[in-house]
C-alpha cells in the first residue's frame, strides 16, 4: 500500500511539474501555488490511505508465501513440571501468522481441493479452520511448489521456542493470562469469549494480537497448530535437538500434536508448554496451522 500511494503521489507531482514545465515563463512564474497544493492534496490522501487495517502483514500475495521470521539456533527450557533443555540446533523460518482462509482458498481452487468450511464466520483474513494435518501438509507441499522454498508445519520443539520468544513464564507476556495479547475463551471450560481488545466469540482475524519477542502473532490461541510430530503421551526419550519426533518410541502416527490453545479454550490451555493432539485426518472448528520453511 506505502508503495502504492508513494508512487502516486510522485506521478501527480510530476504532472504538475509537467505542466509548469511547458507553460511560458511568465505564466510559469505563477503556477507554483496550484503545483504545492495537489502535492499537499496528494500528501493528505496518501497519508490517509496508510491509517487502514493493520492486519497487511498477514495477507499473503498470489504466487507468493506468508511473511517469515527468522528464528535463530538456540537453547531453551521446554515444558513445565519438569522442563527438559532442548538445543534448536539449525535456524529456520517461520510464518507471523496463521495460515488464513484466503491462503488456503487459492490452493483448494487451484488443486481442485474441497473448501473446509468457515461456519459463517467469515474467509478472508481468519485463519483457516475445519482442515486436518494431511490438508496442511498438502498446502505446505503445494506452496514449495509453487514458490521453490521448503515449507514445512513445524516441529513441536521448534514451536514452543518460537512461542516463548526467549521467556520462561505460562505465556509469553507472563504468568497472567490476558485476553489483551490473545483470543481464548471463557475462563471455565468451554465456550468463546469475548474481553478488552479480544472482541472475539470465534476467531478473530489473524494478527488482531500483539506479537511475542520473536514477532509472531496468535502463537497463544485464536486456533490450535498443527504440528509435524507424532504424539507420544511423555517426553520420555524425545530427541533434544528440535527434531520432529516421528514414530520412534511407539510414537503415534494417527494423532499429531497441536500447540497453543484455541478461541473457545480456557487460558491454561494456551500455555507455551501446553500439549494436545488431534487425530490426524480430522479437522476442527478450533484448528488450523502455521508454516515453518527451511533456511
Ligand atoms: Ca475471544
Ligand atoms: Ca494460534
Amino acid at each position: 500500500m506505502k508503495d502504492t500511494n508513494d508512487n502516486l503521489l510522485k506521478a501527480a507531482c510530476r504532472s504538475w511539474r509537467d505542466v509548469v514545465a511547458g507553460t511560458p515563463k511568465g505564466v510559469a512564474a505563477r503556477t507554483p501555488r496550484p503545483y504545492l497544493a495537489c502535492c499537499l492534496l496528494a500528501v493528505l490522501l496518501a497519508t490517509t490511505a496508510y491509517a487502514g487495517p493493520a492486519l497487511a502483514t498477514c495477507e499473503s500475495r498470489p504466487g507468493e508465501g506468508p511473511e517469515m521470521v527468522v528464528i535463530d539456533a538456540g537453547a531453551f527450557e521446554m515444558g513445565e513440571n519438569p522442563t527438559r533443555r532442548v538445543t534448536i540446533a539449525r535456524p529456520f523460518a517461520l510464518a507471523r501468522c496463521e495460515v488464513t482462509f484466503a491462503e488456503y482458498d487459492r490452493f483448494a481452487d487451484e488443486v481442485g481441493r474441497a473448501k473446509p468450511e468457515d461456519e459463517n464466520w467469515g474467509r478472508g483474513n481468519r485463519p483457516v479452520i475445519n482442515v486436518g494435518w494431511e490438508d496442511a501438509r498438502a498446502y505446505a507441499l503445494w506452496l514449495s511448489l509453487r514458490t521453490g522454498h521448503r515449507y514445512r508445519l513445524p516441529t513441536e520443539a521448534e514451536w514452543e521456542y518460537a512461542a516463548r520468544g526467549g521467556t520462561t513464564e505460562a505465556y509469553w507476556w507472563g504468568d497472567e493470562a490476558s485476553h489483551e495479547f490473545a483470543n481464548y475463551g471463557k475462563d471455565e471450560c468451554c465456550d468463546g469469549h469475548a474481553e478488552g481488545r479480544d472482541e472475539w466469540i470465534n476467531t478473530a482475524p489473524a494478527g488482531s494480537f500483539p506479537t511475542n519477542p520473536f514477532g509472531l502473532h496468535d502463537m497463544h490461541g485464536n486456533v490450535w497448530e498443527w504440528a509435524q510430530d507424532c504424539w507420544h503421551d511423555t517426553y520420555d526419550g524425545a530427541p533434544d535437538d528440535g527434531s520432529a519426533w516421528l514414530s520412534e518410541n511407539n510414537g503415534d502416527c494417527s494423532r499429531r500434536v497441536l500447540r497453543g490453545g484455541s478461541w473457545d479454550f480456557s487460558p491454561q490451555f494456551l500455555r507455551s508448554a501446553l500439549r494436545n493432539w488431534n487425530t490426524a485426518g480430522d479437522g476442527s472448528v478450533f484448528v488450523g496451522f502455521r508454516l515453518a520453511r527451511d533456511l
